[in-house]
């Protein structure tokens, strides 16, 4: 193995990843730019085995997406829908109440809720539909609102970020997804959503729910105009950012689905593109405990075999996600905890039932 790293140009970095030092962002880049797969994956590997032995970790959760109405319309998003639209869509709380009593029967533990940003609904809809979930079932962790949403709520509510997230903790708000960070560059913003929060916002808006104890996810969205510095350059943003809180759990590369969406004459992410951005983020994240494969968007096999190239996490069960399937994906809607179960154990790991943050729930 260890030539093969070293005919890859990659001795330096295996030196590095054994001594638990830090990459630089020009060993991140060399890793985008080889073509050496193995090599990679090997390296990520070694740094997924030293934080996560052999535990591979999914969960139990419902996604419910309140409202597809958004003012910012993305080029990259096939969800998000101008309020004039036939195909725009808003739940009443009691839509919400509904939902989740659906699914009572089942031992869901997070509930992931995010939506777009919608042009008038009240800040009372956000905090009720949070206290909502909680009075049908009260032990659930609420997942819910990006970064940008959190921004857009403080904005309705008319106070600082620090006290609107106040008020939706109390209300029942347990953490914050990773959405909306796409790539921080201000060139990809401009270019593919210019009327969403900054990059600059969005980490300071995840700083400032670590520092109230608020645990937070990261993601990036791939594999559309992004140059390989940008990539990196967000990969940087997000470890300084871990280094001043800590309060990030996991990161999540999100591969772009062009369907339907203003970027549909791009290709769809490759395989081997899927792989590098989940082994480039484990050998270059040194600091994120973390790293997810989400089979919604890369597909549940080669979500498995990312667990071999860095990722120690599947995400869950899912159930009625429309981002990524509005965009095209032909995944399935829902896997069962049995196939995640026997997805992981397959790949030589141990299956984790995992709560939101991280506590074991059961050992398979
Ligand atoms: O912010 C939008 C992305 C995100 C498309 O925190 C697209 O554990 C691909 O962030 N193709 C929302 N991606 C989903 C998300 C997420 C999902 C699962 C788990 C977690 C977590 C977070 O989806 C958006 C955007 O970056 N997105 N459109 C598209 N066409």
């Amino acid at each position: 193995m260890e030539e093969m790293i070293n005919s890859a140009g990659f001795g330096d970095i295996l030196v590095k990843i054994k001594a638990a030092e830090r990459l630089s962002a020009g060993d991140a880049v060399r890793l985008y730019e080889s073509n050496e797969l193995l090599a990679i994956g090997y390296l990520a590997n070694l740094v997924r085995e030293r934080l996560n032995g052999d535990n591979a970790y999914f969960i139990y959760n419902q996604h419910i997406n309140y409202s597809n109405i958004c003012t910012n319309l993305c080029k990259f998003c096939a969800f998000g829908k101008d309020k004039s639209s036939d195909q725009a869509y808003e739940m009443s709380i009691d839509d919400i109440r509904k939902k989740v009593e659906e699914r009572l029967d089942e031992p869901i533990t997070e509930i992931h809720m995010v939506g777009g940003i919608h042009p008038d609904l009240p800040f009372s809809y956000y905090i009720d539909a949070l206290r909502v979930i909680k009075s049908v079932r009260p032990d659930v962790h609420i997942q819910a609102f990006t970064c940008v949403e959190i921004f857009h709520l403080a904005e309705l509510n008319q106070k600082p970020v620090h006290d609107t997230l106040i008020e939706l903790r109390e209300a029942g708000l347990g953490s914050i997804p990773g959405g909306g960070a796409e790539v921080f560059s201000p060139r990809i913003r401009a270019r593919t959503c210019e009327k969403k929060l900054s990059g600059e916002g969005w980490l300071e808006v995840a700083k400032t729910a670590h520092r109230l104890g608020i645990k937070s996810n990261a993601t990036m969205l791939y594999g559309h105009i992004e140059t390989v510095a940008e990539r990196v350059e967000h990969l940087e943003a997000l470890r300084k950012a871990q280094d001043e809180t800590g309060g990030f759990m996991t990161f999540i590369p999100l591969a772009f689905h062009p369907k339907n969406t203003e970027l549909a004459d791009l290709s769809r992410s490759s395989g081997i593109l899927d792989l590098k951005n989940v082994a480039v983020a484990r050998c270059f994240l040194d600091n994120f405990q973390h790293i997810k494969a989400y089979w919604v968007m890369i597909g549940a096999k080669l979500a498995q075999i990312a667990l071999s190239f860095g990722a120690d996490d599947m995400d869950g069960t899912v159930k009625e996600e429309l981002i990524t399937h509005m965009a095209g994906a032909e995944t399935e809607q829902m896997l069962a905890s049995k196939q995640l179960v026997r997805l992981i154990k397959e790949a030589g790991r141990i299956p984790i039932e995992r709560d939101t943050l991280y506590n074991v729930l059961k050992r398979y």
